[in-house]
């Protein structure tokens, strides 16, 4: 068996790495992407932006027999993060041929890989790492759950969100929610006068039943003047804030003023920010989405940081179907329960769902893993995404890096 050339500094980004080729079982051989629009039933403001129709990212991952691994990425809209679901398309053009002829289950090659072909764009790398997850589960006739070190609960908590609205509407639907079981609220505020979203976090706490908890999340729509002042009229509230800023410089300034948990969600880019994020006592607890993370793989260093650290976190996505789902409960489920902020999913807000079946469905407020069978326990078909918008195969790799060494 060749060696694995040794990851040298000097050859990062330069996309001159080179690893191991796959077994002749299990070789990705072949990348197909597809562009799939999830039509909302329903959903809600937050403070910058209104999900509409997002364009989720579909790729299956194609090993030398012929097994097939699904990956998904899907941002909620523009405004809400910096990534557009056309650039995680875009940024595949480059990822998937990195990945092609490699081991799947060498999952420190493929992120490696991957990392050295193109900077950032962890929302593309998520889509291929979860793909790899869900195909390595397969040949190997296990779970993902399991590759990730097994549950540590059967029934994943998830939360959900109230948007923003009027006192009035905002406490009917945490009642609503409540009714059906929820025992988590993410209460989204900012954007408007806040006077309106003081009313609104007292008139849902109004109607809280006893061991609700409730997040307020503004998805960085505060100032830092506006933030210490929602704390200090909210003082009788036991709640969390949630991304009350935009920066983590205006983070760790409202700090020590804030009456409340203060939960990191959008600055939380990478392990780096969230080491030192705990380590300065910044964060009380995190919001976590597997596509600005870069996939499951490095969501699970996350994991075992904060579960160490006996940091709360959460497992989500900031959108997407059954595929994205079943790697958030996947990963929720291996979580200390203690430590665990909930999974979010956003099948209660589609028209279209991938595997009616298996795919993770909320009752009473928890999620399910998928019965589907291995990997993320879907049941997926063939074709069933429609036409690819682009297809990579190993031969064309070949070619080109003949080309490039020539
Ligand atoms: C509730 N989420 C996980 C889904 C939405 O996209 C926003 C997000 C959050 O907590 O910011
Ligand atoms: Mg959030």
């Amino acid at each position: 068996m060749p060696m694995v050339a040794p990851l040298s500094p000097g050859s990062l980004g330069r996309g001159t790495v080179s690893y191991e080729r796959g077994r002749d079982d299990m070789t990705i051989t072949e990348i197909r992407v597809y562009k799939t629009p999830l039509a909302a039933v329903s959903t809600y403001n937050m403070s910058n932006s209104t999900v509409s129709t997002p364009e989720s990212t579909i790729v299956e991952v194609v090993d030398s027999d012929g097994t097939i691994g699904y990956g998904e990425a899907c941002l909620a809209s523009p405004q809400f993060q910096p990534a557009h679901n056309d650039g995680v398309r875009s940024s595949l053009s480059v990822l998937a041929p990195a990945i092609l002829g490699l081991d799947p289950l060498k999952l420190n090659h493929v992120n490696a890989a991957m990392g050295a072909a193109l900077d950032g764009h962890t929302e593309g790398k998520a889509a291929l790492d979860i793909a790899c997850w869900d195909l390595v589960g397969k040949k190997l006739d296990l779970p993902v759950v399991d590759l990730l070190g097994g549950a540590q609960m059967d029934e994943v908590t998830t939360y959900h969100v109230v948007g923003i609205s009027s006192p009035e509407v905002a406490a009917e639907t945490a009642e609503r929610l409540q009714s059906e079981g929820i025992t988590r609220l993410q209460l989204k505020a900012g954007g408007r006068p806040i006077h309106e979203d003081i009313a609104s976090i007292h008139a849902v706490d109004a109607v809280r039943r006893p061991g609700t908890d409730l997040a307020v999340d503004t998805n960085r729509g505060w100032s830092t003047v506006e933030a210490i002042q929602v704390s200090n009229a909210c003082a009788n509230i036991t709640m969390s804030m949630e991304q009350p800023c935009a920066t983590e410089a205006e983070l760790l300034h409202i700090k020590p003023q804030l009456r409340h948990p203060l939960v990191v969600d959008e600055v939380s880019t990478d392990i780096r920010a969230i080491a030192r994020m705990i380590s300065s006592g910044l964060a009380d607890g995190f919001g976590l989405k597997l596509s600005r993370l870069g996939g499951l793989t490095a969501m699970r260093a996350v994991r075992d940081l904060c579960m160490a650290t006996r940091t709360p976190m959460s497992s989500d996505e900031a959108w997407g179907g059954d595929i994205v789902a079943a790697a958030c409960v996947a990963l929720g489920a291996t979580l200390n329960p203690q430590f665990s902020r909930g999974a979010w999913l956003a099948h209660p807000y589609h028209q279209v769902h991938y595997d009616e079946a298996n795919g993770p469905r909320i009752a009473n407020g928890f999620a399910t893993l998928p019965a589907g069978g291995p990997g993320l326990g879907l049941v997926l078909e063939e074709g069933q995404f429609g036409d690819p918008v682009a297809v990579y195969r190993e031969q064309a790799k070949a070619a080109s890096t003949t080309e490039r060494c020539s």
